[in-house]
């Protein structure tokens, strides 16, 4: 299947493209005229509520041109501390743009809890039919930055299927292995490849 990733992000499209390519997908960012489409995000509404809005939102942007048939994939994902009533969640981009992973390390450490989690919803439709899936991934934030590789919060985030590195001091394939992003595409490939579907 030609899957078009709907993203700005393009760590997301690698994440998706090592699960989705050895399956005998391929992965592409979606380009509209050279350019990574910006969505209108109900941002207060969840991760799902965005992802079912971007989805419409992308299938319209390709209605007409030449990636009609092609599939469309979207992804909405987020941080949720345990402390914080699930801050910073939906806002999680906005977040550590203003105050950086240091901000958001001070804030944590106002608490004992540092408990918190990722996830992911991701739909997939090629128009007729969609498919959805989500990915949780439970974990701890560490006390200090750890590790170059992923983006955003990996490296404070200790998964807790792990061996006590962060995110961001493992391989990407290792990050896909537990995260939920890998979690959530793999549900989703599964879904594909469901006969009954
Ligand atoms: P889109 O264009 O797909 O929306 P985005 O990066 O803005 O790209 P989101 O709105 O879904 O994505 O925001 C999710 C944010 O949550 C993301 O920018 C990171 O700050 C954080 N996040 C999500 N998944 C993550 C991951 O695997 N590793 C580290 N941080 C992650």
């Amino acid at each position: 299947m030609r899957i078009l990733f709907a993203t700005s992000n393009t760590n997301k499209i690698s994440e998706a493209a090592e699960i989705l390519v050895p399956l005998g997908h391929s992965v592409e960012g979606l380009l509209i005229d050279g350019n990574r489409p910006i969505f209108n995000e109900p941002k207060e509404l969840g991760l799902e509520a965005v992802t079912e809005s971007k989805v419409e939102q992308a299938l319209a942007l390709i209605k007409g041109t030449e990636f009609e048939g092609a599939a469309v994939l979207v992804e909405d994902s987020g941080v949720f501390t345990h402390a914080f009533e699930g801050w910073p969640g939906a806002n999680s981009a906005d977040v550590v743009e203003k105050i950086g992973l240091d901000g958001v390390l001070e804030r944590i450490s106002k608490s004992k809890n540092r408990g918190g989690e990722y996830r992911a919803v991701v739909i997939l439709s090629d128009g007729k039919n969609n498919w959805k899936a989500v990915g949780v991934c439970k974990g701890k934030f560490s006390v200090e930055k750890r590790g170059i590789n992923g983006f955003g919060y990996d490296p404070i985030f200790i998964p807790e299927e792990g061996d006590g590195r962060t995110f961001a001091e493992m391989k990407s394939s290792e990050k896909s292995s537990i995260s939920h992003r890998g979690v959530a595409i793999k549900s989703l490939s599964r879904l594909l490849s469901d006969p009954s579907r």
